[in-house]
């Protein structure tokens, strides 16, 4: 059975082509330019994150399980406050999953997806083909691949070719080097020697978390972030510690127009961030 016909379910949901979010030529603008906001470059998104323990929508504080705030414990409803607010994206996490290797919070997404118009990028516990197949048939429209990327790097390769433009990898980095099992264990990897492995497999973007700043509203580690961006071809998004309106103004900074995106989790859900007058700002970027 060829690949084609195994897969013909998952239907290939357009996501936008952002290998290079503004490209040099665009960068030294000239005064015919049409203004930024007018020119056909591909936005800044800004993802608000769901992460899911026991079924709630928690955020933790490096990472740790012990150190859960409950910030809704409808996800769905949560999901739909974001999608309602004007975001484009949605970034879930089923925490459970990544501790215990295998999806643990299916209802919830389920739930969200239902909830939804909007695309969602998904990780945590996905780490086999036929769990991969299973959520895209579900619709999300990108499974995010952590622990899997750095313990088997040929199944990612093997996953981009059948799921093509669906496949992320998250890069989560502590001390230098990429942590994996629900951050449990560190590898000896460092973040720029793992998106090196990929470079030519047709991974659709990295998510680059520093573990260091997640959920501690330390503001986003975007000269690391860029560095990475820097040395692989695949899109970056910056995540973990964005704390203010202040990260989105540095975000949409020249140097770091290589960037996808990033992930906004606790600013979101305590207030810190207004989603408005961020997107607003990204929208001007
Ligand atoms: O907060 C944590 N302890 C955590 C977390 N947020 N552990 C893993 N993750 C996320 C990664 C990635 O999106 O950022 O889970 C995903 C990876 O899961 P897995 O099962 O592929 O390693």
């Amino acid at each position: 059975m060829s690949i084609r016909v195994r897969y013909k379910n998952i239907i290939a949901i357009p996501w936008p082509d952002l290998t290079s979010r503004r490209s040099p030529a665009m960068e030294t603008s000239n005064e015919n330019d049409p203004p930024s906001n007018q020119r056909d470059i591909p936005p800044v998104i800004l993802f608000p994150a769901i992460d899911l323990k026991d079924g709630q929508c928690v955020r933790l504080k490096l990472g740790e399980m012990s150190q859960a705030t409950v910030f809704n414990d409808d996800p769905a409803a949560q999901a739909k406050t974001f999608e309602d607010q004007g975001f484009a994206y949605l970034h879930v996490v089923d925490l459970n999953g990544a501790f215990a290797g295998r999806p643990v919070n299916g209802e919830a997404v389920d739930a969200i997806l239902g909830a939804l118009t909007i695309p969602v990028q998904l990780g945590g516990g996905i780490r086999d083909l036929a769990t991969i197949e299973t959520w895209l048939e579900k619709g999300i429209t990108r499974v995010i691949l952590g622990t899997i990327a750095v313990r088997d790097p040929a199944l990612v390769n093997e996953a981009c070719r059948n799921f093509p433009g669906r496949i992320a990898v998250g890069i989560d980095a502590k001390a230098g080097k990429v942590a994996v099992e629900g951050w449990a264990e560190s590898s000896e990897l460092t973040a720029i020697q793992l998106a090196g492995r990929f470079e030519d497999a047709g991974v659709s973007a990295i998510i680059y978390t520093d573990i260091e700043r997640d959920g501690i509203l330390k503001g986003l580690n975007l000269p690391a972030t860029a560095e990475l961006a820097r040395a692989t071809s695949i899109p970056v998004i910056a995540s973990g510690g964005l704390a203010s309106i202040d990260d989105i103004k540095e975000l949409i900074k020249p140097e770091y127009a290589m960037l996808e995106g990033a992930v906004s989790g606790r600013a979101l859900y305590d207030g810190r961030i207004d989603p408005g007058e961020a997107l607003a700002l990204l929208k001007q970027g």
